[in-house]
């Protein structure tokens, strides 16, 4: 277990993910890897034990920072999946963590799935319940791997049914927080800890449209931030394409979302993102 840190206010420079340390100096590329036959936007495509790993080596290849690997779908609707099930579509990845060269996060919210992963050396655990499940503070403080926590209204198989909130960014940004203490005080050390508002999760269009405008009000509390919007249903509503055409709105939403300052950008299409955000750095770089 690590010590709580002091100061609030200090802004990372660095992740501790397990064996890994990523530098916080450049935006990170998280690729979504989901061996689920129901994914919003890429279900089935990497379901066979075969695929998950071609996938795995495919997304690093292609400049994936991080890779975040996901046994049951998340969109709206979903049906739940067992644990035992979770853990089976994910075992090729799991068996194979020495061999990938990126840090893998585990996208999963019942700590016996945690449990495993961290055992057999995930890097990080990725939790839309944000640690609420009983057991999960204490897998995550039992480890030295990283978390994101996310913010949800509700649950998966209702939340877009009527998502409402006062102040949607006082909101996400009070729950964040404190789930956030939270996990320090359970032992998980500030270092470790990555925070991200849950676009798309009990949200309207306009409710993650002020979230991502916010971003830099979110990301003053020093926390390193996490934006997942790629593919997303607001970028349907949007341009009016499907899932799979929406590529050119996804990479101009992560670098909208890393122009306000998220340090982790979540996304389906890596090469297209790597290209974007190297273009974004060359001016960031040269800016006197
Ligand atoms: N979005 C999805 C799943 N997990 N985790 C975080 N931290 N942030 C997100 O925005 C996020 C997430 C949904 O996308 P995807 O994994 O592609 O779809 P599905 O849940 O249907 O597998």
């Amino acid at each position: 277990m690590d010590a709580p840190h002091a100061s609030l206010l200090t802004p990372h420079r660095a992740l501790r993910l397990g064996r890994f340390t990523l530098a916080l100096g450049r935006p990170l590329i998280m690729g979504v890897l989901n061996v689920t036959p129901d994914s919003f936007s890429d279900g089935g495509r990497f379901f066979a034990a075969d695929r998950a790993l071609d996938g795995a080596r495919a997304l690093i290849e292609e400049g994936a920072d991080i890779l975040d690997v996901g046994g049951e779908s998340s969109r709206p609707g979903a049906e739940p999946v067992p644990a035992d099930e979770e853990l089976r579509r994910i075992g090729p990845i799991l068996a194979k963590l020495g061999d990938l060269q990126v840090p893998v996060s585990v996208d999963t919210c019942k700590p016996e799935v945690m449990r495993h992963a961290l055992d057999a050396g995930a890097a990080m655990i990725n939790d839309i319940l944000a640690l609420r499940a009983p057991g999960a503070l204490e897998a995550l403080a039992a480890s030295d791997a990283a978390v994101c926590l996310m913010h949800m209204q509700g649950e998966p198989r209702t939340m877009q049914r009527e998502p409402h909130y006062a102040d949607v960014v006082a909101e996400v940004e009070a729950f964040l927080l404190e789930r956030a203490r939270a996990a320090q005080a359970a032992g998980v050390a500030r270092d470790r800890i990555v925070l991200d508002p849950g676009f798309g999760f009990g949200k309207t269009p306009s409710h993650n449209l002020d979230l991502l405008r916010s971003l830099p009000r979110l990301r003053a509390a020093g926390y390193p931030l996490l934006a997942g919007l790629s593919r997303k249903s607001l970028l349907g509503k949007i341009t009016g394409r499907a899932a799979g055409d929406r590529v050119h709105a996804s990479v101009a939403a992560a670098l909208l979302a890393v122009q306000r300052g998220a340090a982790i950008v979540r996304v389906h299409d890596v090469a297209a993102t790597r290209d974007a955000l190297r273009v974004w750095q060359a001016v960031e770089d040269t800016a006197s």
